[in-house]
C-alpha cells in the first residue's frame, strides 16, 4: 500500500511539473497549436517508468483529434523529453528520474477534458478579439538586421535531410555574421551530403559539441519553419533566448519571435543575399558560392518556374563576385558514385503509373538501399527524374527510413498542388515540390497516394 501511495504521489508531482512546463518553458509551437493538457500520470511502483496521459484540442468537429495531430504532439513530447526529465529530476530531487512514456488519453474523462479546453480557448480568443489574424505578420528585413546586430551568439539551424539551399543559406549568413564579429555556428547533427560539402567553410558544428557552451542569444531556423524538422535538435533550438525563422515555403507560419518568410523567393538563399546586403556585409567569393549553390539546387538549375528575372540578376551578381558555375555544377551534379546509379536502377524497377499516366509512383525499401550500397542522401533528385516522363503531372518517390517510418517526395509539372497532397501525410512544401515523413508503413502510404491521385488527378 505504501508503495502505491508513493507512486501516486510522484505521479501527481510529475503532472503538476509538466503542466507548468507546458504553460511556460515548452515553446515548441506544436504544443500551443494543440492546446495540450496533461490529464494524469501513472508512475510505476519501482519508479523506473511514468506514463503521462494527455488530451488536446484537435482541428476536427468538436475538437476531434486526428492521428496526425496526435503524432505531432507525441513528436513534440519526444523532443522535449530530455528537458522535462531534467526538470522533474531537479525539482523533486530524484536520484533516478523515471523514464517517461507519453500516451493520448482515451478514457471516459476525455470528453470532459476537451470541453474544458474548448472553454479556455473561447475565453482566450475573445480576449484577443482585436488581433488581426491567426498569426502575426512577417517582419521586415530591417527588424532582422536590428536584432542580429544586437546579438552576440547566434546559432543557425538547417533542416534535416540537408539540401543545397538549407546549407547554402545557413553558411552564407554564418560567414556574413562572423564578418560582423558575431560568435556564430551552423548547428547540425547529421553528415553533410558529399556533393555540397565544398561550401561548408568551417561553419558547421555538431550539436553535441555545443551543449556545454553558453546558450545562443538567438537561434534561426533556415529554410524551414517547423522545429520538428530539426530531428534531434528541436529542444536545443527552443532553449535559445530568442527564435527566428528565415524561409520561403508556402506552408510556413510566422510563429517565432522574428519571422521572415518570402514565398516569392526562389530559394532561402535568395533571401539571405538580400539580408546580408542589408546587414552591410560585403559579399565575398565564399558567401557568393554558398548563396549560388542554394539558388541552383532549389531552382533545379534555373529550370523550375520559381526562377524569376530577379533570381537571374542575383545569380549574375554572384558570378561577378567570383562564383564558377562550372565548378559548382561539377561538384553538385557530376560527382556521382556508381552506387547512386545502382540505386536508381532498383527504384526505377518499382515504377508504376497511375491516373492514366498522369501520375507515377516509385519506392525504395531499406533492404533495397542496403543492397545497392548507396547512401540515404543519394535518393536526392529521383522525384524530379520521375517527373521528366512525358505526360506526367505528378511524381511521387516514397522510401522507408532506417527507423521504419516513410518519407515521400513529390513533384508536379504545371497545375497540381503537391504541398496539399503532402499535407495529407502531415508534410508540406511548395506547390510544385513537397514532402512528408509519416509513421505509416510504406505499403500503406503507396496505396493511399495511388488512391488520392486516381481521384484528384
Ligand atoms: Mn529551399
Amino acid at each position: 500500500m505504501k508503495k502505491n501511495y508513493r507512486g501516486g504521489r510522484i505521479g501527481e508531482e510529475i503532472k503538476r511539473i509538466i503542466s507548468e512546463l507546458l504553460l511556460r518553458e515548452l515553446k515548441d509551437p506544436r504544443f500551443s497549436s494543440g492546446m495540450v493538457s496533461v490529464t494524469g500520470v501513472k508512475a510505476a511502483d519501482d519508479g523506473t517508468i511514468a506514463t503521462v496521459y494527455f488530451t488536446m484540442l484537435g482541428s476536427g468537429v468538436g475538437g476531434d483529434v486526428s492521428a496526425q495531430e496526435k503524432e505531432a504532439i507525441l513528436g513534440a513530447f519526444a523532443s522535449a523529453k530530455g528537458l522535462i526529465r531534467k526538470e522533474i529530476g531537479s525539482r523533486l530531487g530524484l536520484r533516478h528520474t523515471p523514464d517517461l512514456r507519453f500516451q493520448f488519453d482515451t478514457s471516459e474523462d476525455y470528453g470532459r477534458h476537451i470541453e474544458s479546453i474548448i472553454g479556455t480557448l473561447k475565453r482566450t480568443s475573445s480576449a484577443e478579439a482585436d488581433a488581426s489574424g491567426d498569426f502575426p505578420e512577417s517582419d521586415v528585413l530591417e527588424d532582422l538586421v536590428e536584432v542580429l546586430r544586437d546579438a552576440g551568439i547566434i546559432y543557425l539551424f538547417p533542416h534535416e535531410n540537408m539540401d543545397g539551399d538549407t546549407l547554402g543559406s545557413s553558411v552564407a549568413l554564418c560567414l556574413a555574421l562572423r564578418k560582423l564579429g558575431k560568435d556564430c555556428a551552423v548547428v547540425i547533427d547529421e553528415k553533410i551530403p558529399n556533393n555540397i560539402m565544398f561550401i561548408e567553410n568551417g561553419c558547421t558544428a555538431q550539436m553535441t559539441e555545443l551543449l556545454t557552451e553558453t546558450p545562443a542569444d538567438i537561434s534561426i531556423l533556415v529554410d524551414v519553419a517547423e522545429p520538428e524538422r530539426l530531428s534531434g535538435r528541436s529542444a536545443f533550438f527552443l532553449q535559445s533566448a530568442k527564435t527566428m525563422c528565415v524561409d520561403h515555403h508556402v506552408s510556413s507560419k510566422p510563429i517565432f519571435d522574428y519571422n521572415y518568410i518570402d514565398t516569392e523567393a526562389s530559394a532561402t538563399s535568395e533571401i539571405m543575399y538580400k539580408l546580408i546586403l542589408a546587414l552591410g556585409v560585403e559579399i565575398d567569393a565564399s558567401i557568393a558560392e554558398a548563396v549560388y549553390v542554394g539558388i541552383v539546387t532549389d531552382t533545379g538549375r534555373f529550370q523550375y518556374d520559381n526562377t524569376s528575372g530577379k533570381t537571374h540578376r542575383i545569380a549574375a551578381d554572384l558570378l561577378e563576385k567570383g562564383v564558377s558555375p562550372a565548378r559548382v555544377s561539377d561538384e553538385i551534379y557530376h560527382s556521382r558514385r556508381i552506387e547512386k546509379l545502382y540505386l536508381e536502377k532498383v527504384v526505377l524497377s518499382t515504377l508504376r503509373s497511375v491516373s492514366g499516366g498522369k501520375g507515377v509512383i516509385a519506392f525504395l525499401t531499406q533492404k533495397m538501399l542496403v543492397d545497392t550500397g548507396a547512401l540515404e542522401e543519394e535518393t536526392e533528385g529521383i522525384a524530379e527524374k520521375l517527373r521528366s516522363i512525358r505526360g506526367v503531372e505528378v511524381s511521387a518517390f516514397v522510401r522507408e527510413t532506417e527507423d521504419g517510418r516513410t518519407k515521400g517526395s513529390m513533384r508536379s509539372r504545371s497545375f497540381y498542388d503537391v504541398a496539399e497532397l503532402a499535407g495529407i501525410f502531415g508534410g508540406g512544401g511548395h506547390i510544385r515540390a513537397a514532402g512528408f515523413t509519416t509513421s505509416k508503413p510504406l505499403s500503406e502510404v503507396i496505396a493511399e497516394l495511388a488512391d488520392v491521385l486516381e481521384k484528384t488527378l
